[in-house]
């Protein structure tokens, strides 16, 4: 079994109810959920919008490798109603994002799927959620 910790976010549509329904299906299909976090009212990072997100971290036990979290979190994201992902790297709003923070002491360094998540250090809307579940 390997511990994974998870960012959430989303800044349009019914943000807390689209965290919620994340949460849920990252429970049923990933893994048992095991901590969450609060959610947080934060101010986009990296681009303008007037649109403010909800962030949080959940901590998840799977039985899945990196790669079959990344395709798990990916569905979630469609299931929920993602769309498009960031053109020419730029961010946009988004209805869910779920992002792989930690697996395990795993290091990962692939194209398209790096842990630990290279920039969670540098955003406070992961290190505030991270650090309220991260040693409960
Ligand atoms: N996600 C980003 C870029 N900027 N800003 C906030 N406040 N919250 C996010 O989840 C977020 C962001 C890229 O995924
Ligand atoms: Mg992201
Ligand atoms: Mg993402």
């Amino acid at each position: 079994m390997h511990s994974v910790y998870l960012s959430l976010g989303s800044n349009i549509g019914n943000r807390k109810r689209l965290i919620r329904d994340a949460v849920d299906l990252i429970d049923e299909r990933v893994g048992h959920v095991v901590k969450k976090s609060s959610l947080y009212e934060t101010t986009p990072w990296g681009f303008s919008s007037p649109n403010k997100f909800i962030n949080a971290c959940v901590c998840c036990e799977t039985m899945f490798s990196p790669r079959e979290l990344l395709t798990a979190t990916q569905i979630i994201e469609k299931i929920l109603g993602r769309t498009g992902k960031s053109i020419d790297g730029c961010y946009n709003d988004r209805v869910i994002d779920i992002d792989i923070l930690l697996y395990d002491d795993l290091h990962v360094d692939d194209s398209d799927l790096k842990i630990p998540h290279p920039l969670m250090e540098q955003r406070d809307f992961v290190m505030k959620p991270l650090s309220e579940i991260l040693n409960k």
